[in-house]
This record gives C-alpha cells, sequence and structure tokens, in this order.
C-alpha cells in the first residue's frame, strides 16, 4: 500500500476527479486508487465511508483526507514543491490561482450543457442558454496565458510546463471535443496538447473502456 490514496468517481465523467488524479500524476508519487461508480444505489453510502462531503475527489494521505479537487491540488503543491505545480513566477501563480479558482466556481452553464463523457462524441450538439459566454471566456483566458508562452520554446501549457491550472482545465479540453466546439488556432493547439499529455492519454484511455454508464 502506497502513502497517497486517491478516491475517484467514473474516469469517463467525473471531471473533478480528473484535475486532482492530473495533479497527483505530476507530482511523480506512487499512489493507490480506488474508482467508486457514482449514482448508483450504494454510491453515497461508499462516498460517506470515505469523507463526510460524499464527492469525489478524495485524497488520502496517512490520517489525513482532503477532499475537493482545487484543495488537493493545494496540498500536493505544498508536499511536493519540486513537481511546480504552480508557476516559479509570482505574477503567473497568482493567475494561475485566479484562473484555477474561476474554473472551480464558475462556467456553471458550460459545466451543466455539455458534461464531460469521454466516450461520447456530439459534434451537432447546439450549446444552451449562457454556454457560448462561458466558451469565449474560457478563449480568453487561454489565449492571454499562451501569449506569454507561445514561440519562447517553453511547453505547450498555459504557464508552458504543465501545472495546476491546466489540470483545471483538461476536463474543459475534454469537453470541446466531445462538443465539436469551434476553437481559434491557439485554444484548438492546447485541446491537443491536452489529449497527447501522457497522463491525460492514461486517464482517457481507462475511462473510455470504463463499464459504467450514467444516463443523466
Ligand atoms: N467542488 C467539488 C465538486 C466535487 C463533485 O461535485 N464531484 C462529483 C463527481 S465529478 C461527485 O462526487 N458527485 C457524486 C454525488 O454528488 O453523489 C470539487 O472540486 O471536488
Amino acid at each position: 500500500m502506497n502513502d497517497f490514496t486517491i478516491i475517484l468517481g467514473n474516469k469517463n465523467y467525473s471531471s473533478w476527479s480528473l484535475r486532482s488524479w492530473l495533479a497527483l500524476k505530476q507530482t511523480g508519487v506512487a499512489f493507490d486508487e480506488e474508482v467508486i461508480p457514482l449514482y448508483e444505489a450504494g454510491s453515497v453510502t461508499k462516498l460517506l465511508a470515505h469523507s463526510p462531503a460524499a464527492k469525489v475527489p478524495i485524497l488520502k494521505h496517512g490520517d489525513l483526507t482532503v477532499w475537493d479537487s482545487l484543495a488537493i491540488c493545494e496540498y500536493l503543491a505544498e508536499q511536493f514543491p519540486e513537481a511546480c505545480l504552480w508557476p516559479t513566477d509570482t505574477n503567473e501563480r497568482a493567475l494561475a490561482r485566479a484562473i484555477s479558482a474561476e474554473m472551480h466556481s464558475g462556467f456553471v452553464a458550460l459545466r451543466g450543457d455539455m458534461s464531460m463523457d469521454m466516450r461520447h462524441s456530439a459534434p451537432d450538439h447546439i450549446p444552451g442558454p449562457g454556454v457560448d459566454a462561458d466558451i469565449m471566456r474560457i478563449s480568453e483566458i487561454w489565449n492571454e496565458c499562451r501569449a506569454a508562452h507561445s514561440g519562447t520554446g517553453d511547453g505547450p501549457f498555459l504557464f508552458g510546463d504543465f501545472t495546476i491550472a491546466d489540470a483545471m482545465f483538461a476536463p474543459i479540453a475534454s469537453r470541446f471535443r466531445t462538443y465539436g466546439v469551434d476553437l481559434d488556432s491557439v485554444c484548438a493547439d492546447y485541446v491537443e496538447a491536452i489529449h497527447t499529455w501522457p497522463a491525460f492519454v492514461k486517464w482517457f484511455e481507462a475511462g473510455v473502456i470504463e463499464p459504467y454508464v450514467i444516463n443523466w
């Protein structure tokens, strides 16, 4: 048994689980994982056995239980400073935290209308009310971040190298692909960078072959 265990929802659907799992993978630490299939009879009882919040993701480290995707990411950033889960530059770190928090608390229309469903393809999906505004704001964020790092020899992520901000936006990249969202070249390149990131590929491959199906 490893020191760290992460409790996750279905990999095909659980966008909050994906975020914390990507950050944990980025640390390089060995960890155990347990998937609790969500929205089935008995799911909540299983979640409550791990956390009073009854939501995934949940991180366990020794006697400590941390729930909530962003709190887990912050804890991992503290535990593994060498993994640079936040940008090293102070201003970039503040910006990365701001956009991660904006993701964590916002884009409600998009999250409701375009659920993460990695094995699904709906290129003709017509966005519901408020979704276009969310897409425009996300495109603005991605363009602003990438403008400072494209053509610099840095990596393809929002702040060059992979950070928590990318973990937070990775499920959006997945949704944009599933629902055939039209993107400018900067955003399209970013979606591609997420989809070819080895950790994301690993999660995706496990998600699409899961037996569980949620009928929303
Ligand atoms: N704000 C929380 C949201 C967690 C959340 O809503 N998780 C969903 C799955 S993606 C869940 O556990 N749903 C199970 C339920 O509501 O019964 C976080 O960031 O971790």
